[in-house]
């Protein structure tokens, strides 16, 4: 009905939440609408509840109601502190998993860990140069295990800088320097945003937001690209693979098992798990074809970038993939997991198992994993995977047809062998005009956006102009799902771009993996901006992120402009209930670090931001 199409452009969310209904099951869109109207306070970053004087919250009516909090916090210093809180958490949440790999490749190089190896030694040597780390006549676990010790130690520093941040133009890190951004450790920075917004700390709502900006670099520069690069030292560095996306991917006559969730270490022994012939056999045995595994969210980019494994679907569709009455069990680890999945899974037969120690969750089965036993810890939650598949209901099972191929793992190293070993092409096409620009569009889902559409909209507008698209996250997901990564959706383009695309052979966007690896969109822009004698906000570059609801989309929000790449929202941030900060995030940011946020809810004009700043930009370099 129409109701159902206004939620989604996803023809198999449409079929599964008209499933929903006839069962008369509750999801997030139903959640969401009972929330309506969301409080206004909220809305405009004008509620505290940082000391128990309050709670607070400002009216948003000059003479009507309190302009200040009890202990005096005008409007602009809530709203300050709440968003810089934003960036703690995910700059937090980003570094952790970052935190998590490095441990991993410390005790694989000590031969502790339970199951992985070092698969990408070319990358450990690039690595270790950059430490500074001797190869010469070394193994690779010695080398390995210097590396890890190196960027664990980044993390706990308490005096900077951080090795990574170093890949960015010197100019750059002047700039940083210069507003005193340059980050520290990665926790200190994190830690000292929890100080500086206790009660009666710090009051000034742009020094504020400037160590907001100090700690987002420090997860964009340091934790996401540590856990990017650690990542594929361990599992190895994404080459372009061909694969399918959406819901259609899970199979009625397989064991179906999702893995959802973020960090490789546990999807990478899941995917080793299942193809251990004994399970396979288990499954055989049970009368299923085999065992099939396929991702969700950004586990899902890590696996799809690496293996191939299929993408079920973006954070909206979780909920959406229980109702298939199809799925063995959902394995899941940290962020983005609804915890709505537990009751949902009663409904089904789904074993929902939780696997980290840090992340529990009603209605959950716990089978924790660690990193010294991981493979035997996978073979068991696969096997029970297996073993659930025979409480499987057929009449319950319906699963969309939906899926769509796609090809993916553009990494950094992908993207530099698909231009021949340099550059010099990709430089070259942008001089040309061929390429106008470059567009990074990442980030999530949020049912204040019709799904997929903010996605989907925009990068459509963005190619149809001649701007290459790189995407991660749940962006990709929904790139993935209409096509838009085949080399052939350069028909879709404009023609410069399309002739770009063709002659190499690449799809007009590009997959370049999960919500940490935003730090190879870094790590690319750095490298054109350094060949070309420029800072990255020179360049004719922008950013966006249609539909983000995160903490972490937030600080990769603050990174990226803090990086000098002009960012556009395209749902409205908890900050304009303060007049200062809404200036300094959409215009005094210019000045500090040479980009700035905007806020647009429609795609086609969202993209039209970034086009003008693509060309503004152009303009600039003479180009
Ligand atoms: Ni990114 Fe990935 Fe998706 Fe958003 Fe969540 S899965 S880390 S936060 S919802 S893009
Ligand atoms: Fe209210 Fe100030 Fe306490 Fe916040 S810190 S709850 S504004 S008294």
């Amino acid at each position: 009905d129409d109701k159902i199409m206004e939620k989604s452009i996803d023809p198999a969310v449409h079929q599964m939440l008209d499933r929903a209904e006839q069962l008369g099951l509750e999801t997030v869109w139903d959640r969401y609408e009972k929330m309506l109207p969301e409080c206004g306070f909220g809305e405009l970053g004008v509620c505290c509840r940082n000391c128990n004087m309050g709670p607070c919250r400002i009216s948003p009516f000059e003479d009507d109601g309190p302009q200040r909090g009890i202990c005096g916090a005008t409007a602009d210093i809530i709203v300050a502190r709440n968003l810089i809180r934003m960036i703690a958490g995910g700059a937090a949440a980003h570094s952790d998993h970052g935190r998590d790999l490095a441990h991993t490749l410390l005790l694989t190089a000590e031969g502790k860990s339970g199951g992985y190896e070092i698969k990408d030694e070319a990358k450990l040597a690039a690595l270790a140069a950059e430490y500074g780390i001797a190869t010469d006549q070394r193994s690779k676990e010695a080398i390995a295990e210097d590396l890890a010790k190196a960027v664990y130690a980044e993390f706990g520093k308490q005096e900077g800088p951080l090795q990574f941040t170093r890949r960015a133009p010197q100019k750059r890190v002047a700039q940083w320097q210069k507003m005193g951004i340059d980050p520290r450790g990665i926790d200190r920075e994190i830690v000292e945003i929890m100080h500086r917004t206790h009660i009666g700390v710090d009051n000034d709502p742009v020094n504020l937001i400037l160590q907001g900006l100090k700690a987002s670099i420090a997860d964009g520069w340091g934790g996401s690209m540590v856990a990017t690069e650690i990542s594929d030292v361990l599992f190895g560095t994404p080459m372009p693979v061909k694969s399918e996306a959406n819901l259609g991917v899970l199979k009625e006559d397989h064991v179906n098992i999702i893995a959802h969730g973020h960090e490789p270490v546990l999807s990478e022994m899941i995917l080793a798990a299942a193809g251990d012939p004994s399970l396979v056999a288990n499954a055989k045995a049970a009368g299923a074809k085999g065992i099939n595994v396929v991702g969700m969210c950004c586990t899902g980019n890590e696996i799809v970038m690496r293996h191939g494994i299929p993408l079920a679907g973006n954070f909206m569709q979780q909920e959406l993939a229980i109702i298939t009455g199809a799925v063995d069990a959902m394995i899941v680890d940290v962020q983005c997991i609804m915890p709505a999945l537990g009751d949902l899974c009663e409904c089904f037969h789904t074993r929902f198992i939780s696997t980290s120690p840090k992340a529990k969750f009603p209605g959950a089965v716990h089978m924790q994993f660690s990193e010294e036993s991981a493979l035997a810890i996978a073979k068991e939650i696969v096997g029970s995977a297996v073993e659930n598949y025979a409480h499987r209901v057929p009449e319950k099972v319906f699963i969309p047809a939906d899926k769509t191929a796609c090809m993916v793992g553009f990494s950094t190293e992908a993207i530099l062998k698909a231009l021949g070993g340099s550059l010099d092409p990709l430089l070259d096409a942008i001089k040309s005009g061929a390429v106008r620009g470059i567009a990074g569009v990442v980030g999530c889902n949020n049912p204040k956006i019709k799904h997929d559409e903010g996605h989907v909209g925009l990068v459509r507008h963005l190619i149809e102009n001649n701007v290459l698209v790189v995407t991660t996250g749940c962006n990709a997901i929904a790139c993935a799902k209409v096509g838009l990564m085949l080399p052939e959706a350069a028909d879709d383009a404009g023609d410069g771009l399309k002739g770009v695309c063709k002659a190499l052979g690449i799809p007009p966007v590009l997959h370049m993996g999960s919500c940490v690896d935003i730090s190879r969109i870094l790590s690319v822009c750095a490298a054109v901006a350094n060949a070309l004698g420029v800072d990255i906000c020179d360049l004719p570059v922008a950013g966006a992120a249609p539909e983000w609801m995160s903490e972490k989309a937030v600080s990769i929000g603050a990174y990226v402009v803090s990086s000098g790449i002009f960012t556009v929202l395209g749902t409205v941030p908890p900050v304009l209930g303060s007049p200062v900060v809404t200036e300094v995030l959409t215009q005094a940011a210019n000045d500090v670090v040479g980009a700035a946020f905007a806020v647009e809810t429609d795609p086609v004009k969202a993209a039209g931001l970034m086009i003008d700043n693509i060309d503004k930009k152009r303009q600039a370099l003479g180009i």
